[in-house]
């Protein structure tokens, strides 16, 4: 297992959209286990693929309390929504930015688990908000997106900062 780099914004390579994922093999077995490390390590409640900078349609959720209740999701398709809700959010790649976003309350996606095997979950609240969130981030969608231009320039240049004293 290992930790992983994760990209930060404004990197452009947040930007690029996920290919479906083929085989579940041994190789994308090996970036679930090192996917899963490098989100509890963080720590974080879900990471994408695309954070890692593998882009494939992969995406992994702990919001448990004991961090023991990991969802792997590989292809995941929304094909129900309903309601809508604003949720504060945060991301790996944004570090220290958290602000609100309105999204779908309830969502029903359909995707592979880490065998393969496809399934289908319901999901409200937290979940649902993470599910949305994390399915973003593999069409090359950050959640500051949804904020206004100013807000977005200001991150950015925070962003930029921060790296810049690193
Ligand atoms: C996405 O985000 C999410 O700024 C997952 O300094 C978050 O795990 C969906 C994190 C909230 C819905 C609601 C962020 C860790 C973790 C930070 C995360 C930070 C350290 C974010
Ligand atoms: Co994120």
């Amino acid at each position: 297992m290992a930790i992983l780099d994760i990209l930060h914004y404004p990197d452009a390579r947040l930007h690029t959209v996920a290919q479906p994922v083929k085989a579940v093999d041994a190789s994308i077995k090996r970036l679930i286990e090192d996917m899963a490390q490098t989100m509890y390590d963080a720590p974080g409640i879900g990471l994408a693929a695309t954070q890692v900078n593998a882009h494939v349609q992969l995406i992994l959720i702990d919001i448990s309390e004991s961090k023991d209740d990991l969802l792997v999701l590989i292809n995941p398709k929304i094909t129900e929504r309903s309601g809508e809700q604003d949720y504060e959010e945060g991301c790996l790649s944004v570090p220290g930015v958290y602000d609100t976003v309105r999204r779908a309350d309830r969502v029903t996606v359909q995707a592979l688990d880490r065998d393969g095997k496809p399934f289908s979950l319901k999901a409200e609240g937290l979940l649902s908000v993470c599910i949305q969130h994390e399915m973003d981030h593999l069409l090359g969608k950050v959640f500051i997106e949804y904020l206004s231009p100013l807000k977005r320039n200001r991150i950015k240049n925070k962003m930029l900062k921060q790296q810049r004293d690193r």
